[in-house]
């Protein structure tokens, strides 16, 4: 099986952070290509290797077939599939539905957070006010953190436990936006953030970004 993911730009891409995690936790092999978005190249992505039109996307090629695996929490799922020795998942099966929950609200829930906070490892503002509904939601993202430490995490450091999972992964990109947006933060979840961004793929991947020039004004704000 070989892999190529496709990234949207790393400044801004989170979702694209959470599948390249994945693919590092696993300890896989694999070929990262960048492919700006809402460029041509972009739209050839999208012709290239339909269905699939967001990134990330995975390409497993196996026998001489691409297979095309979009979206990061299936690409989190084939993976887990493909490579159970990695335990992406934690091993109890409450903890396991109680870290795919988390997931899957991450996945699809926080949309004021996602629109207000846009992922911009380039930048940190410091005079960002968010307003009552982002407030609400980084209120719910910390409330699922202390849930998750006092159900299943015991000390941690991780959610669940003393391992890294894919509930971690999930939440990299939100831990990035708390960092560049100054969000205050009660002290365990400060140390919790801090702790996955410091994750060596978390590292490389951020490293990464600094080198790329394309502006997406949408997700740049006129801010200190
Ligand atoms: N739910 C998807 C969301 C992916 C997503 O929104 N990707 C963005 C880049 S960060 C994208 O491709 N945007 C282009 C578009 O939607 O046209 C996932 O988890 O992978």
């Amino acid at each position: 099986m070989q892999y190529t993911l496709i990234l949207g730009n790393r400044v801004y891409s989170g979702w694209t952070l959470r599948a390249w995690l994945m693919l590092k936790h696993v300890g896989a092999e694999f070929e990262a290509r960048v492919v700006p978005l809402y460029t041509n190249e972009f739209d050839r992505f999208r012709e290239e290797y339909f269905p699939a039109r967001q990134l990330p996307t995975l390409v497993a090629t196996e026998d001489g077939t691409q297979n095309v695996i979009w979206d990061s929490l299936s690409i989190t799922e084939f993976l887990n599939d493909r490579h159970p020795e990695a335990r992406l998942w934690p091993e109890d099966p409450l903890a396991r539905a109680a870290a795919r929950s988390l997931c899957a609200e991450m996945h699809s829930g926080f949309n004021a957070l996602r629109s207000n906070m846009p992922v911009n490892l380039k930048r940190c503002y410091t005079t960002f006010k968010p307003d009552g509904k982002t407030r609400a939601d980084i209120e719910r993202v910390c409330a699922f953190w202390t849930w998750a430490w006092r159900e299943f995490g015991g000390e941690g450091p991780y959610l669940f436990g003393d391992r890294f999972t894919a509930a971690d992964a999930f939440f990299v990109p939100v831990a990035s936006r708390f960092r560049t947006y100054s969000i205050d933060l009660d002290s365990r979840s400060r140390a919790y953030a801090d702790l996955i961004l410091r994750h060596p793929a978390t590292m490389e991947f951020v490293d990464a970004a600094q080198s790329e020039n394309w502006v997406l004004e949408h997700n740049e704000f006129d801010l200190e």
